[in-house]
């Protein structure tokens, strides 16, 4: 096991580019600590192909300052398949951290790599009362190009404080964007990543719809071709929703 220690993690993300799991090195932590109530992003991207790894994240419930298997007993685990990202999003009190990133399996040449980013945002619900989104951006449910109607279901809550749909359009498509089903309040925001580094960076967020209460969501009108990230977060409580991706043709490219 290789141990790396980022100290406090605050709302910059932290990012963990072209590390190696091999037979002789199989379990990488991330040990981090936040010092107030958090959303611990978590995104591991860029999985070399024909590999999976998954990651966990458990709190350093006995405050001993080392990952065991007290820590164990409670965690949370991001196990997609195949190299599909994983992403966790964990809004929590204040503590020690670790992030373990493990192989499901290797591929032949027994060298597995990814890319890991972490960030702590401020939750919602405090002051100021705005949405708090993440500012990782995992593939978490890859729709592909849109060529119809689509819509989802989901359920944000405090361990999963966001859902991150990738998807894109071609020339002459457009796509209206909305959210209901809601039984507590969430919102929606959609990003262009325009440098290709999976991170929220200024200047890439489109549009974000943020309406109090158990109101629907509406971003409408996208009608650029490209390749877009809409995320559903949590605002003030768990809730299941629906999401609808509402395509159509436009007269430009
Ligand atoms: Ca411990
Ligand atoms: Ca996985
Ligand atoms: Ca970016
Ligand atoms: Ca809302």
């Amino acid at each position: 096991m290789a141990l790396f220690n980022l100290g406090t993690l605050g709302s910059t993300p932290v990012v963990k580019n072209n590390f190696n799991l091999n037979p002789s090195e199989l379990t990488d932590v991330f040990q981090f600590k936040i010092t107030s109530g958090k959303n611990i992003n978590l995104s591991l991207t860029d999985i070399s192909p024909g590999d999976n790894a998954d990651i966990r994240l458990f709190k350093d419930a006995n405050l001993n300052g080392v990952l065991d298997n007290f820590d164990r007993k409670v965690g949370l685990v991001s196990n997609q398949g195949s190299n599909h990202d994983d992403a966790i999003n964990f809004k929590t009190s204040p503590g020690t951290f670790f992030v373990e990133v493990s192989p499901v399996n290797l591929a032949s040449s027994g060298d597995l790599s990814y890319d890991l980013a972490l960030s702590a945002t401020e939750p919602s619900g405090t002051f100021p009362l705005s949405a708090s989104f993440s500012n990782l951006l995992p593939k978490e449910f890859v729709l592909g190009n849109l060529s119809g109607d689509v819509t989802r279901t989901g359920n944000v809550n405090n361990q999963n404080t966001t859902d991150a749909y990738n998807f894109s359009l071609g020339s002459f498509e457009g796509v209206n964007i909305k959210l209901n089903g809601l039984s507590t309040d969430a919102d929606i925001r959609l990003i262009r990543d325009l440098n290709n580094n999976r991170i929220v960076d200024a200047g890439e967020e489109i549009a974000r719809s943020t309406n109090g209460g158990i109101t629907s969501e509406l971003i409408s009108n996208i009608n650029q071709s490209g390749n877009y990230f809409l995320q559903v977060t949590e605002f003030s409580g768990a809730t299941n929703y629906n999401v609808t991706f509402d395509h159509f043709t436009t007269t430009f490219a």
